[in-house]
């Protein structure tokens, strides 16, 4: 496969190194490299994203608004292949695509310092303000409802009555959790509903691996663009308040671990209020901590739901792997509301 994929952009393959980056769940990455030519390969699960052509046009509509208003931000665009084309497809496995590999850049997989959440959100806030003027309606859906919390409910209902029996009577516990907290559902509900809440160009996958960095920790730019598509704020600061606060990710077993971290919290808002101060309304700005509920939530759901589903989605590493990550989910959860009344959203 590889060589269809070389012999597209013209790649002599005995004279690049191929090496596997990141740690995604859903997409695969590689650096392909020789001494002159340094590139990021990604294969597109087309499993789940069944339309790459709306990546593709969403990407495009978005650089060349940005190479007319800010020309010198850094912004990753694909390498065409030699025929033009931006992806390239191969039959019975997906789509792939190659970009530049942005020089003396870094990407890291955890959050080791509150300066590295500051500058992650602060990119993810100047990505989104820059784009502020920008129709969001020309973006083209790549996952629908991805963050449709009153859809992942509904799964995760529907689950309840179709799911693994014996699944289902191990998660007892963590089901009630989930329903005692429908309240997180009801609050999603009426952000919908509010007009003080504004959908505006989302990355939605603000994990710190989707950060470069140069080599003195500044952050550069941001990357892995398949779900740019409109949405709402909480869709960002969240993920960056599920995946930076605690010192442990959601594969970590040893839930005592699990800690919300009040510095990297505050590092997360202020990164990202540094850049939507200006544009996020009073209403908006009441619901920092909310981001974070919504994101964790959202999280063990879909976990939670993929276990109870023998794990189709996801997929599993050992037995009982989603239900470890829902469970991990949910004692962040539960962390992040102990701490509610405490961390505040005024900067
Ligand atoms: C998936 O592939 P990755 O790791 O970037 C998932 C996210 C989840 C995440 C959990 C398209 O992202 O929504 O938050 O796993 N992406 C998709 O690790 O489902
Ligand atoms: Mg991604």
């Amino acid at each position: 496969m590889i060589e269809e994929i070389y012999s597209a952009y013209n790649i002599d393959k005995d004279k690049f190194e191929i090496t596997p980056i990141g740690n995604g769940l859903i997409n695969q990455t590689w650096r392909v490299k020789n001494g002159q030519h340094d590139y990021i390969l990604q294969r597109i699960n087309t499993n789940v994203f069944k339309s790459p052509e709306a990546i593709a046009h969403n990407v495009n509509v978005v650089a060349k608004y940005l190479q007319q208003k800010y020309p010198s931000y850094l912004f990753t665009v694909p390498v065409k292949a030699v025929d033009g084309r931006e992806l390239i497809f191969l039959e019975g496995d997906g789509y792939y695509r190659l970009t530049n590999y942005v020089k003396n850049s870094h990407t890291i997989n955890t959050v080791e310092e509150a300066a590295q959440a500051y500058e992650a959100a602060r990119l993810f806030g100047q990505f989104t303000k820059l784009l502020s003027d920008f129709p969001v309606a020309e973006l083209q859906i790549t996952l629908s409802d991805f963050h449709n919390l009153t859809l992942r409910y509904q799964q995760f209902e529907e689950a309840l009555q179709s799911g693994d029996g014996a699944r289902l009577n191990e998660s007892k516990e963590m089901i009630d959790f989930i329903k005692a907290n429908k309240n997180i559902v009801d609050t999603y509900e009426n952000i919908l509903q509010n007009p003080a809440f504004k959908l505006r160009v989302t990355h939605h996958d603000t994990k710190i691996s989707n950060v470069l960095f140069d080599d003195t920790g500044k952050g550069l730019c941001v990357i892995d663009l398949d779900t740019l598509m409109p949405g709402y704020f909480i869709s960002d600061v969240g993920d960056m308040m599920r995946t930076y606060l605690s010192p442990v990710n959601e594969e970590e077993k040893d839930f005592s671990k699990i800690v919300v971290r009040d510095e990297y919290f505050k590092a997360v808002w202020k990164g990202y209020m540094s850049e939507m101060a200006g544009e996020l309304s009073e209403e908006e700005k009441t619901h920092c901590v909310y981001a974070g509920k919504f994101m964790i939530y959202m999280q063990a759901i879909r976990f939670l739901t993929d276990h109870l589903k023998n794990d189709i989605y996801y997929g599993a590493k050992y037995e009982g792997h989603n239900f470890v990550r829902a469970g991990n989910q949910v004692v962040l959860l539960q962390r992040l509301i102990e701490k509610e009344d405490t961390l505040g959203c005024d900067i």
